[in-house]
Order: C-alpha cells, then sequence, then structure tokens
C-alpha cells in the first residue's frame, strides 16, 4: 500500500509559499526553505520565533505561544528566523537568511548595519516632490537586487502634486527591473494596489527617506491608523523621524510587512552585485571599450562615450554609476580592511594572553 504523508508535510504549499496559513508561524512568514533547515532534535527543543521589533536595547520575538522581549543583539535584525530556548531565555541559534538588507553604517563608521531580513519584496518609497532623487533611488534599487529582492518604487503624495505624469515617466525610466506604482496614501486601496506583491506568506518592508508616508502605507495595508505616522506635514527633508523601531507587523489574511525608519543616508558596501546588475546595460557597453582599463573618458574606441554622443544612454545615468560604484569599492575595502585588522589585534590578543599564560607557569 502506497502511504499518503502528505499529513506530515509542514503545510500545502504551491511554491514552497501557504495557500492558506493553517498556523501562526504560516502567517509570520514559515515556510520550506526553513523548515528544510531543522533538525528534529531542534523542532523538539526549542521554539521557533521571528524576530519582530528592533529597538536600540531590545528586541521582541513572536512565534506559537511565544511573546517576549529580550536583550539586544548585534547581529540578529528585524525579519530573522531564530531558535529559541524557553527554559534558559537564550536564542539558540539563527537560521539561514533568504534575503538581507544591509547598509554602512550612517556616520563616521565602517560597519555594516543590518536593516531587515527574509524579505521578498522591497517597497521603495519616495514622494512626489523634492524627496524623488534617480540617484538615490538607484543606490535603494542596488541594496534591492544585491540581496535578491523584488524591487517597487513607490511614488507617494500623488494628492499633493500636479505633475505626477512627470514623476512616473522617470521613475520608469531608472530601471526596467523595478515595478513603479504611483498612490496617494490616505485616499487610494492601498491593499489592493499592492495585491500581487502583498500574499499570504510574503513578507514585504518599505525603505526610504524620513516623511514619505512608509508607517502611513502600513496603516493603509491594515486598514486601520493604528501605526505612529508624522502628525503634521513636514518638509520631508528635515522631517523629525517618527518611526524609530525596525518593525513588522501581520496584515490580517495578507502578508506581514516590515516598517523601518527613515534613512538620511543610504551608503552602500558589499553591493558590487546589485550595482552591477542595475547597470547592467552600461557594463555591457564597457566591455565593448577598446582598452579594457578604459576610464571612459578620452580613449579612443570607447563604446559608453559613443553611445553618450549619440543619445543612446544619458551622460547623468552614466555619472551616477561611476559615483556608486566607486564609492561601494571604497566601502567594501574599508570594511575588508577593517575586519583584516580586527582578526591581526585579535591574533596578537591570544598570542600575548598564551605568553603571559607560558610565563606565569
Ligand atoms: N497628502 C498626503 N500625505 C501623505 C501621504 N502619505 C503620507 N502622507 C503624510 O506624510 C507624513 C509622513 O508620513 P509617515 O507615514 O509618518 O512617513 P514615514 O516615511 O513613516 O516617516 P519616518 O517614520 O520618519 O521614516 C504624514 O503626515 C502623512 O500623513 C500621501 O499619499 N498624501
Ligand atoms: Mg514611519
Ligand atoms: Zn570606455
Amino acid at each position: 500500500m502506497k502511504r499518503d504523508y502528505s499529513q506530515f508535510l509542514p503545510f500545502t504549499a504551491k511554491n514552497g509559499m501557504p495557500e492558506k496559513a493553517s498556523s501562526f508561524l504560516e502567517i509570520l512568514g514559515w515556510n520550506s526553505f526553513y523548515e528544510q533547515q531543522l533538525s528534529l532534535d531542534a523542532r523538539e527543543h526549542y521554539a521557533l520565533v521571528r524576530i519582530t521589533e528592533v529597538h536600540r536595547s531590545h528586541l521582541r520575538i513572536k512565534g506559537e505561544g511565544v511573546d517576549q522581549l529580550i536583550a539586544f543583539q548585534p547581529d540578529l535584525c528585524v525579519g530573522d528566523w531564530v531558535l529559541y530556548d524557553e527554559s534558559r531565555q537564550k536564542i539558540q541559534y539563527a537560521l539561514e537568511r533568504k534575503s538581507l538588507l544591509k547598509r554602512r553604517r550612517a556616520g563616521t563608521g565602517r560597519d555594516l548595519q543590518l536593516i531587515a531580513s527574509n524579505i521578498d519584496t522591497a517597497f521603495i518609497v519616495t514622494s512626489c516632490n523634492h524627496d524623488f532623487n534617480p540617484a538615490r533611488l538607484e543606490r535603494y534599487l542596488a541594496l534591492a537586487l544585491e540581496a535578491e529582492i523584488t524591487p517597487v518604487i513607490l511614488l507617494t503624495k500623488t494628492d499633493l502634486c500636479e505633475d505626477m505624469q512627470t514623476y512616473l515617466d522617470q521613475a520608469r525610466r531608472i530601471s526596467p527591473l523595478a515595478f513603479v506604482v504611483a498612490l496617494n496614501a490616505h485616499e487610494d486601496d492601498v491593499r489592493r494596489l499592492l495585491s500581487d506583491w502583498c500574499k499570504l506568506g510574503q513578507t514585504v518592508a518599505f525603505i526610504g527617506s524620513s516623511g514619505v508616508g512608509k508607517s502611513t502605507l502600513v496603516n493603509g495595508l491594515r486598514g486601520d491608523s493604528t501605526v505612529p505616522t508624522q502628525s503634521i506635514r513636514e518638509d520631508d527633508s528635515k522631517g523629525r523621524h517618527t518611526t524609530t523601531a525596525r518593525q513588522l507587523y501581520v496584515i490580517d489574511g495578507a502578508c506581514v510587512v516590515i516598517d523601518t525608519p527613515g534613512m538620511r543616508e543610504l551608503q552602500l558596501s558589499n553591493a558590487a552585485d546589485g550595482i552591477a546588475h542595475l547597470f547592467d546595460d552600461l557594463e555591457r557597453l564597457a566591455d565593448k571599450c577598446r582598452f579594457k582599463d578604459c576610464t571612459h573618458q578620452t580613449e579612443p574606441g570607447c563604446a559608453i562615450t559613443q553611445a553618450i554622443s549619440s543619445g543612446e544612454i544619458e551622460e547623468e545615468r552614466f555619472m551616477r554609476w561611476k559615483k556608486l560604484a566607486r564609492e561601494e569599492a571604497f566601502n567594501s575595502a574599508s570594511l575588508a580592511e577593517r575586519r583584516a585588522k580586527d582578526k591581526a589585534f585579535g591574533k596578537m590578543v591570544k598570542t600575548a594572553m598564551r605568553t603571559k599564560a607560558k610565563t606565569r607557569r
């Protein structure tokens, strides 16, 4: 007799995603990608939880029958799936991430800051006003492409702008890899407009500058106004940051959504693939230059300068590509250098300790 094993499967899945959630974990985004990382032993001994909030000093974890605050851990971020040891009140280990958004920490530090993980779609939010900036949108796009996350550009505040079509056209020209949606987050049916990406089992995130309407969109998806938003409309570029924590919300019958605080500055690090993907057409053109090390300035046989003069490519876009690639290379190199220094310092300390221990004997 052929046994039917389907009842032992974690859930009925289509492409690894539940069609209908039958447990809280599935509602939180649990799927076969994480399931296959678990041993029987792990399943038996630990609770499966997702990090749903990251604050300065603490994290919040949620799972079946678990809703708890624990101490902040710098190596974890919102969206992570972890195994939690309830008796010792301690995170045992984190599961491999499906995707990770990360940037160079703002300010003088050179290290990486984790933004959010295990995301399927990143909504890159900008408003139809002076926040709109192709160079900045390209940064966010490269960030999402690096993490292999679907990017969608969301143009908000269409009600406040007269030439919405110009913004739409500009946004569509940025990359064929990004979908573009324009909306009024107060009046439009946010859930319907974003329904293609906000299906059950999916994790989506809103990222962008402060004041562009990320939290307002979360409220639009939820159908209420529980998430705090800027009470008075301020100048976006100077807008005070209303959202201060990274937080995951469950949308009834749909996806989970991560709201993030506005980013003042987005510096990419370890994102060369994302940049290459975004500017793939320029990379391929550069391969046709006569000289391998062509700087695309005055060299003869330069395919890039030819394409610029024939109007095939925009000079500004080429300049933005160079700038972003240069900055990313610098950030990644300084991060690698710092890591090497940290490693060398660690080794030196270990050797010194060993020598000290020996001389004491
Ligand atoms: N008119 C109009 N106002 C909007 C729209 N979307 C957001 N707003 C307003 O813009 C202001 C900023 O919105 P928030 O949702 O707080 O912005 P945020 O991106 O979450 O900002 P931070 O949390 O600081 O990163 C609020 O006053 C919103 O009511 C829109 O589509 N149209
Ligand atoms: Mg907010
Ligand atoms: Zn060239």
